[in-house]
């Protein structure tokens, strides 16, 4: 008797179950249709969108809220190259997810066959690992290795490209790879309690040590090993997510803090631009170096930037690491340091209290975030997303840095905050879920809106209508001169009637009183929501010690 035979699609969709993934973000495409065929008889879900782009958002803020690699599913040669623009925003981010990208099949390679496209290739440049699977029978083994490959050492996205007559052909049952449960995981790289003892020597003889985590980090899990990193060896820590670097709003006075460090330590955190590539007079000539890092590539470029200075360097996995230097640590004896550090980078001008806007129709980002600050406080899971320019960063500045906040983040990419939401809701079923993002960075993705409605995945938007790419309408004011501003004007659309058009609830604001009635409303209308606040165009702050 013949076994019974599997359909390659069928493979991947099974494996992807077995794996405990049953959301999968996505938009159709002739290549992929026998993967949304083989979803039917499998437990998944399918969160389909409007662009390729934003299913890879999606599956970037699943990632970064679970831990867990977030699943995008996407067309070939079109729509792979749609979804591959927004893989950089989870690189940067160290975000683990899988893309899965339908691809012209093998029998037409070469051929000039149906959107063709290298595109393993193109992915492999903003993805940690990218391949084109080979044969049907071991499609669930390269769905495996993806999955451990995005969780693995400093997480990030993967791409596969499955061609479509390997998902359309079959093999016998008896031939298929199915990958067992070590499959999906990488064995950890441990920190040697001799490596730790001798990071922790070090820390204590300086006077000024501080120590740096990365975007990886920026999560509930992250941020509570910070927070015990902190007490366990009473040296200050900052995550570094932000391309502003020393200038990240979040961190206050951060740059006056850096700058008088004697022992920076790198934990998991790259060594790159947001550092100042660590010269004076940012970083003290005479500061010393540790590196931990998962990446040997990353140990080295430290190494090879700093030389000497770096005076411990080693390979590790970042957590692992964390909890070593926790359980071996003794306290340091003062904690004037820590506590100077920490008001820093809890530090706020002064006058920010009565700051208010002198524009009538229109509200200074402050008052914004004065408003939206009690419901963001509100509830120990609540989600926050801050998303653009200016507006965003005073968001970013005056907002509490909840466990789940997420940001664009060190790609520097702008508009993804809008198809995250939709996956944060996806992911958390009641606390609320608030995005926080500029008008110009509302245009990337404002269509899925729509894909909220239709999959009932409410949240809310807060968006600050200036009219202007603000943050680079103030690089060109700074730099050529105010009469020399060109090409970074909006109009002041009326983006709550977009989201209303879209089946969602839109409220429009223009003066501070009606601002804590337009949230509480657009809160309980349980809806996708967009509070459109008109603002004044004012420059993100920038927080400096006084002197
Ligand atoms: C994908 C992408 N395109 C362009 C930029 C450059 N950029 C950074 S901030 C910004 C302006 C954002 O405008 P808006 O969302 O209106 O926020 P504002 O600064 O006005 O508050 C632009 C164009 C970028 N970072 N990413
Ligand atoms: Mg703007």
């Amino acid at each position: 008797m013949t076994s019974p035979s599997l359909r390659g699609a069928d493979i991947v969709m099974r494996t992807l179950e077995r794996a405990g993934h049953a959301t999968i973000f996505t938009l159709s495409g002739n290549h992929i249709m026998s993967l949304f065929d083989a979803a039917i008889d499998t437990r998944h879900t399918l969160v389909h969108t409007r662009h390729e782009a934003a299913a890879v958002h999606m599956a970037d803020a699943w990632g970064r809220l679970t831990g867990e690699p977030g699943i995008a599913m996407v067309t070939g040669g079109p729509g792979h190259a749609n979804a591959t623009a927004a893989l950089m925003t989870a690189l940067g981010q160290e975000s683990p997810l899988v893309l899965l990208s339908g691809h012209t099949e093998t029998t037409q390679l070469g051929r000039g066959g149906f959107q063709e496209l290298r595109q393993a290739e193109m992915a492999a440049l903003v993805a940690k690992a990218s391949w084109t699977a080979a044969a049907t029978a071991t499609l669930g083994q390269d769905v495996a290795k993806a999955i451990r490959i995005a969780r693995s050492g400093r997480p990030g996205p993967v791409h596969i490209s499955l061609p479509s007559d390997l998902l359309d052909a079959t093999a016998a049952a008896d031939d298929v790879g199915w990958p067992d449960h070590d499959a999906f995981m990488a064995p950890p790289v441990a920190l040697a309690d001799a490596a730790a003892d001798a990071i922790l020597d070090l820390v204590a003889t300086a006077q000024r040590p501080f120590l740096l985590a990365g975007p990886a980090l920026a999560n509930r899990s992250g941020r509570d090993l910070l927070g015990r990193i902190e007490s366990a060896m009473r040296i200050p820590t900052a995550i570094m997510e932000s391309p502003r670097g020393f200038n990240d709003a979040t961190l206050g006075a951060f740059a006056d803090a850096i700058r008088r460090a004697d022992l920076i330590v790198l934990l998991g955190k790259a060594f790159d631009f947001t550092l100042r590539f660590g010269e004076p007079p940012s970083i003290d000539a005479a500061c010393r170096w540790i590196v931990i890092d998962p990446e040997a590539a990353l140990v080295e470029r430290a190494v090879r930037e700093m030389r000497e200075r770096v005076v411990f360097a080693c390979v590790a996995d970042t957590h692992s690491a964390g909890e070593v230097l926790i359980r071996r640590a003794k306290p340091r004896s003062s904690d004037a340091w820590l506590e100077e550090v920490r008001a820093l980078l809890n530090d706020r001008p002064a006058s920010w209290a009565t700051l208010a806007s002198k524009t009538p129709g229109k509200l200074h980002p402050i008052e914004v975030f004065r408003a939206l600050q009690p419901h963001v406080a509100a509830h120990p899971d609540t989600v926050l997303i801050c998303d653009g320019g200016e507006f965003a960063q005073w968001g970013q500045s005056v907002l509490p840095v909840v466990p789940r906040r997420m940001i664009n983040g060190v790609g520097g990419s702008i508009g993804s905050s809008l198809p995250m939401a939709c996956a944060a809701r996806a992911v958390e079923p009641r606390a609320p879920v608030f995005v926080v993002l500029g008008d110009g960075t509302f245009g990337f993705h404002m269509a899925e809106f729509e894909t909220a409605v239709r999959c009932n995945l409410p949240f809310v938007a807060v968006v600050g209508t200036d009219a202007r790419w603000n943050a680079e309408y103030n690089l060109q004011v700074r730099d050529y001169g105010p009469n020399r501003t060109v090409g970074c004007e909006l109009l002041p659309t009326r983006y709550d009637l977009v989201v209303a058009a879209l089946g969602g609830h839109g409220e429009l604001v223009q003066s501070v009183d009606e601002l804590p009635g337009a949230i509480e409303r657009a809160i309980a209308s349980g809806k996708p929501a967009c509070v459109n606040v008109m603002i004044e165009s004012i420059p993100a702050p920038v927080v400096r010690a006084p002197r």
